[in-house]
Protein backbone atom coordinates (compact mmCIF):
# COMPACT_ATOMS: atom_id res chain seq x y z
CA UNK A 1 0.00 0.00 0.00
CA UNK A 2 2.72 2.39 0.80
CA UNK A 3 2.74 5.82 0.66
CA UNK A 4 -1.49 6.11 0.26
CA UNK A 5 -1.78 4.94 3.45
CA UNK A 6 -1.12 7.11 6.69
CA UNK A 7 -0.01 3.77 8.93
CA UNK A 8 2.33 2.17 6.63
CA UNK A 9 3.84 5.51 6.86
CA UNK A 10 4.29 5.37 10.48
CA UNK A 11 5.59 1.92 9.95
CA UNK A 12 8.18 3.06 7.35
CA UNK A 13 9.12 5.60 9.60
CA UNK A 14 8.01 8.91 7.10
CA UNK A 15 5.57 9.77 9.70
CA UNK A 16 6.11 10.26 13.89
CA UNK A 17 4.39 8.62 16.16
CA UNK A 18 5.01 7.93 19.83
CA UNK A 19 5.86 4.12 19.77
CA UNK A 20 5.38 1.77 22.80
CA UNK A 21 6.06 -1.49 21.44
CA UNK A 22 7.83 -3.19 18.39
CA UNK A 23 8.00 -6.31 17.22
CA UNK A 24 8.86 -7.76 13.55
CA UNK A 25 5.57 -7.72 12.50
CA UNK A 26 3.90 -5.66 14.88
CA UNK A 27 4.03 -1.69 15.51
CA UNK A 28 1.98 -0.03 18.64
CA UNK A 29 1.67 3.32 19.19
CA UNK A 30 -0.24 5.87 21.31
CA UNK A 31 -3.44 7.43 19.53
CA UNK A 32 -3.17 10.86 18.27
CA UNK A 33 -6.52 11.21 19.60
CA UNK A 34 -7.19 9.56 22.96
CA UNK A 35 -10.14 8.58 24.08
CA UNK A 36 -8.95 6.84 27.51
CA UNK A 37 -5.81 8.02 30.00
CA UNK A 38 -4.24 5.17 27.98
CA UNK A 39 -4.99 4.90 23.93
CA UNK A 40 -2.47 2.75 21.99
CA UNK A 41 -3.16 1.57 18.59
CA UNK A 42 -1.54 -1.84 17.56
CA UNK A 43 -1.31 -2.63 13.75
CA UNK A 44 0.44 -5.40 11.46
CA UNK A 45 3.55 -3.54 9.66
CA UNK A 46 2.08 -5.63 6.62
CA UNK A 47 -1.02 -3.64 4.95
CA UNK A 48 -4.69 -5.40 5.46
CA UNK A 49 -7.40 -2.84 5.30
CA UNK A 50 -9.11 -4.30 8.13
CA UNK A 51 -9.84 -7.10 10.82
CA UNK A 52 -12.20 -9.28 8.26
CA UNK A 53 -9.20 -9.20 5.73
CA UNK A 54 -6.42 -9.74 7.91
CA UNK A 55 -8.07 -12.52 9.78
CA UNK A 56 -9.14 -14.77 7.02
CA UNK A 57 -5.55 -13.37 4.52
CA UNK A 58 -3.66 -14.18 7.67
CA UNK A 59 -4.57 -15.65 11.16
CA UNK A 60 -1.28 -15.92 12.56
CA UNK A 61 -0.51 -12.18 12.31
CA UNK A 62 -3.79 -11.34 13.77
CA UNK A 63 -2.79 -13.37 16.60
CA UNK A 64 0.39 -11.46 16.81
CA UNK A 65 -1.35 -8.47 16.55
CA UNK A 66 -3.19 -9.88 19.80
CA UNK A 67 -0.35 -11.10 21.38
CA UNK A 68 1.29 -7.40 20.57
CA UNK A 69 -2.07 -5.67 22.49
CA UNK A 70 -2.33 -7.86 25.28
CA UNK A 71 1.51 -7.12 26.19
CA UNK A 72 0.37 -3.46 25.09
CA UNK A 73 -2.09 -3.89 28.02
CA UNK A 74 0.53 -5.49 30.42
CA UNK A 75 3.14 -2.92 30.04
CA UNK A 76 0.65 0.06 30.39
CA UNK A 77 -0.85 -1.64 33.85
CA UNK A 78 -4.11 -2.30 32.37
CA UNK A 79 -4.29 -5.90 33.40
CA UNK A 80 -5.51 -5.39 36.58
CA UNK A 81 -8.50 -3.12 36.05
CA UNK A 82 -9.18 -4.48 32.68
CA UNK A 83 -9.06 -2.96 29.46
CA UNK A 84 -11.06 -2.38 25.76
CA UNK A 85 -9.62 -4.09 22.99
CA UNK A 86 -11.56 -2.79 19.47
CA UNK A 87 -11.38 -2.89 15.81
CA UNK A 88 -13.64 -0.62 14.59
CA UNK A 89 -14.51 -2.08 10.42
CA UNK A 90 -15.76 -0.17 7.91
CA UNK A 91 -17.99 2.31 7.30
CA UNK A 92 -20.90 1.20 10.14
CA UNK A 93 -17.85 -0.04 12.33
CA UNK A 94 -16.97 4.03 12.02
CA UNK A 95 -13.43 2.83 10.64
CA UNK A 96 -11.23 6.21 9.59
CA UNK A 97 -8.30 4.64 8.70
CA UNK A 98 -7.80 1.54 6.67
CA UNK A 99 -5.09 -0.05 7.70
CA UNK A 100 -6.49 -2.44 10.49
CA UNK A 101 -5.64 -1.62 14.17
CA UNK A 102 -6.61 -2.43 17.48
CA UNK A 103 -7.66 -0.17 19.75
CA UNK A 104 -6.03 -0.72 23.64
CA UNK A 105 -8.41 1.45 25.79
CA UNK A 106 -7.95 1.45 29.32
CA UNK A 107 -6.57 3.63 32.11
CA UNK A 108 -10.42 4.70 33.35
CA UNK A 109 -13.72 3.06 33.76
CA UNK A 110 -14.96 3.28 29.99
CA UNK A 111 -18.77 2.67 30.48
CA UNK A 112 -21.32 0.45 28.12
CA UNK A 113 -19.78 0.10 24.73
CA UNK A 114 -22.80 1.30 23.11
CA UNK A 115 -23.63 3.95 24.62
O1 LIG B 1 -9.50 5.07 14.26
C1 LIG B 1 -8.46 5.77 13.67
C2 LIG B 1 -7.64 6.32 14.80
O2 LIG B 1 -6.40 6.77 14.28
C3 LIG B 1 -8.27 7.53 15.50
O3 LIG B 1 -8.52 7.19 16.88
C4 LIG B 1 -7.22 8.63 15.41
C5 LIG B 1 -5.97 7.85 15.06
N1 LIG B 1 -4.97 8.59 14.29
C6 LIG B 1 -5.16 9.28 13.15
N2 LIG B 1 -3.99 9.79 12.71
C7 LIG B 1 -3.03 9.39 13.61
C8 LIG B 1 -1.62 9.59 13.72
N3 LIG B 1 -0.93 10.31 12.81
N4 LIG B 1 -0.99 9.05 14.79
C9 LIG B 1 -1.67 8.34 15.71
N5 LIG B 1 -3.00 8.11 15.66
C10 LIG B 1 -3.66 8.63 14.62
P1 LIG B 1 -10.63 4.29 13.44
O4 LIG B 1 -10.79 3.00 14.18
O5 LIG B 1 -10.17 4.14 12.02
O6 LIG B 1 -11.85 5.19 13.55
Amino acid sequence: MGSDCLFCRIVAGEIPATVVRETPTTLAFRDIDPKAPVHVLVVPKEHYADVATLGQGDPALAGEVLATAAAVAEDQGLLGDGFRLMFNTGAYGGQEVFHVHAHVLGGAPLGPMLA
